[in-house]
């Protein structure tokens, strides 16, 4: 078994140097900037997970998440960036995985808002098979002062108490997080984590965006539960019943 598998298997994340050169993460950015910046086209599938924070009229966005961007730009399902990660969630964890969602998460320059721990877990339904596998995508280079991710390794299956942040913001969970560990990436480099693994990233302090993309994958037939029960990805951010 390779080390990045033995790893997943092990701590429940793992990383790949580059998926990736820095030029196909450009026609990626291409994309992604655009997506950005056009509030009216992604108002709908669009949110901070800072939570919504209204300064007289302007709307100041500190973790922009824009879920499914491939529904608007379905050429992103073509990228080999998707093809890549695909094949390496398959390597993990099985033949029929397949790609549940896609995301992006952007936190804008000076903003120094982290992503709370949580376990992905926590936003999903209850499924009977449990394997499930985000690949994070650095499309900056990533460190800890502009935001890389943060892991626990994780040894079972539980899925720890979360609460919303106030005002629609992410869901967050208390545990010690005093041996987790960080996880630089140059752009173009990735991480592998389970939906039961601990996460987190610091705030964006740098003068830079922090830009990632998100592919999440899991065995086809629970791709057809969730959405037998409604569970699409687009909607309002809740913690499991
Ligand atoms: O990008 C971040 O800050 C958090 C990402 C995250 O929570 C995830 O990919 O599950």
């Amino acid at each position: 078994m390779n080390t990045i598998k033995t790893d997943f298997l092990k701590n429940g994340f793992t990383k790949v140097d580059r998926l990736f050169d820095i030029d196909t993460a450009q026609e990626l950015l291409d994309i992604y900037n655009h997506l950005l910046h056009d509030k009216e086209k992604t108002a709908h599938l669009r949110s901070d997970l800072a939570g919504q924070n209204e300064t007289n009229t302007k709307i100041t966005e500190r973790i922009t998440q824009i879920m499914r961007p491939s529904l608007i730009e379905p050429q992103l399902l073509k990228h080999i960036a998707y093809s890549k990660a695909l094949q390496q969630a398959k390597d993990l964890l099985g033949d029929d995985m397949e790609l549940d969602f896609d995301m992006l998460i952007n936190k804008a320059p000076h903003t120094d808002t982290p992503t709370p721990w949580h376990q992905d877990a926590a936003y999903w339904i209850n499924l009977p098979d449990k394997r499930a596998v985000s690949c994070w995508i650095a499309l900056d280079k990533v460190y800890e002062d502009n935001g890389c991710m943060w892991f626990l390794s994780v040894h079972n299956q539980n899925v720890l108490e979360h609460n919303n942040l106030p005002n629609g913001g992410a869901l967050y969970c208390h545990t010690d997080t005093s041996k987790a560990i960080s996880i630089p990436l140059d752009i173009g480099g990735c991480t592998f984590h389970d939906g039961f693994t601990l996460h987190y990233s610091r705030g964006n302090t740098t003068d830079s965006q922090r830009r990632a993309l998100i592919l999440n994958f899991r065995p086809k037939k629970m791709i057809e539960l969730e959405r037998e029960q409604g569970m699409d990805h687009t909607g309002v951010r809740k913690q499991r019943s």
